[in-house]
């Protein structure tokens, strides 16, 4: 009985088993079964891993990876290039962190200090020689020269704008700080902020107290807790605005690993006695016409201390937009804010400064920020030019809507 069927097994002249129809069918269909089973795994595995895994698993993949933060680096995009990096670190990635742009103001440079962080200032893309990027706080990288060169691998971020990463993309934008995202990795991680300063770990045989965090155990060192706390806080105005349960979630999870006297050194840092200075002068001679105010603090030597101003002098009670001015270099800075929906700030200042050569101005509706050249402004060539006291005239009647 060499053939009895379509379904038995056939065995040729020379002995070979070969396979009938049917059976390869039953076979190739058995393979179909297993190799679905296998990318359902897999797919299963993947969806099952938390945000946090899989960052960590996108940047441990990379020899080395570069964490760029944008170009006014304030306490949350820190505190999330920080904790970025430290992911990739203890995964054995190399990390950099870079920024193009300048860390003026107070409050941003007392967190470097503080926190004792060490940041890369670059300005063109191709500074950049990791392998792999990692954008915090910011999805497109519009702030650095040549910035589109760049393949970014993965994107963490709150702000809308539709940037993403390669192999990860994280934006929520509906979270009042990118900080809260970073320490819900922490957790996704298994990390334990460390409460050392709080409880010292107990002393060694040698009789030595041993502060020094312990990574395999998977603390979180305190520094970075405190500096995420503090991001969370500051972009969230001390969490009064656009604070999500998940970032108040982020905060409780810290909590143990906050550091009170670094916190308040950052959250209160010192001022130098010029911006003090130039606040006093923008609430002195403020002109002040209800509801709105400008006030010319004339030459300074830190234009920083210019928004800082107008952040004090919108403070008045009777007061619903405001901007200050003052000098640097030959340019006038401008700085404005605005809490009266009829005044749209950055429109303002855009249009204000459109008819000077070399002037700019823009922002959003309630702060916004400008520079004239003095030289431009008074006229110098063939136009007509606008003296200084008369751009104090434009700014009210742009804030009276009639510019
Ligand atoms: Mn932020």
């Amino acid at each position: 009985m060499r053939e009895s069927g379509i379904a038995a097994t056939v065995v040729d002249e020379a002995g070979n088993i070969g396979l009938s129809g049917r059976e390869l069918w039953v076979l190739a269909g058995a393979v179909v079964v297993v190799l679905a089973l296998v990318v359902g795994y897999a797919l299963f595995r993947y969806l099952s891993k938390t945000p946090g895994e899989r960052f960590a698993s996108v940047v441990g993949s990379l020899d080395s990876v570069a964490v760029l933060m944008h170009s006014d680096p304030d306490p949350d995009a820190m505190a999330s290039a920080v904790a970025a990096a430290e992911i990739a670190r203890e995964r054995g990635t190399d990390t950099g962190i870079y920024y193009p742009g300048r860390i003026q103001r107070d409050e941003n440079r007392a967190v470097e200090t503080v926190l004792d962080l060490q940041f890369e200032r670059i300005e063109r893309a191709d500074e950049v020689q990791e392998p792999g990027v990692v954008l915090v706080d910011h999805n497109t990288t519009r702030d650095l020269k040549n910035g589109g060169t760049l393949d970014i691998t993965a994107v963490v971020d709150h702000h809308p704008g539709g940037g993403t990463g390669r192999r990860f993309t994280d934006v929520r934008t509906e979270l009042g700080a990118c900080a809260s995202i970073l320490t819900e990795y922490f957790s996704d991680l298994g990390r334990v902020p460390d409460d050392a300063w709080i409880n010292p770990h107990p002393e060694n045989e040698k009789g030595q107290v041993q502060l020094e965090t312990s990574r395999e155990e998977g603390w979180l060192p305190a520094s970075i807790s405190t500096g995420l706390v503090y991001g969370i806080q500051s972009d969230t105005k001390n969490l009064t605005n656009g604070c999500t349960p998940a970032d108040f979630e982020a905060l409780r999870y810290l909590y143990d690993g906050i550091d009170d006297e670094k916190l308040d050194r950052m959250a209160n840092p010192d001022v130098t006695a010029e911006t003090l200075e130039v606040k006093a002068r923008a609430i002195h001679d403020r002109d002040v016409r209800s509801p709105f105010a400008v006030s010319d603090v004339g030459t300074v030597s830190n234009a920083e201390s210019i928004p800082q101003a107008a952040d004090e002098l919108e403070r008045l009670d009777s007061i619903t937009a405001v901007i200050v001015l003052g000098d640097k270099d030959g340019v006038i800075r401008l700085a404005g804010r605005s809490s009266d929906d009829r005044v749209h700030m950055g429109k303002l200042l855009d249009t204000l400064t459109q008819d000077i050569p070399l002037a700019g101005g823009g922002g959003h509706a309630r702060m916004g920020g400008g520079r004239i050249s003095i030289e431009h402004m008074e006229g110098i060539g063939p136009r007509e030019g606008v003296s200084r006291q008369e751009m104090r005239e434009r700014l009210f009647d742009a804030m009276n809507g009639e510019v």
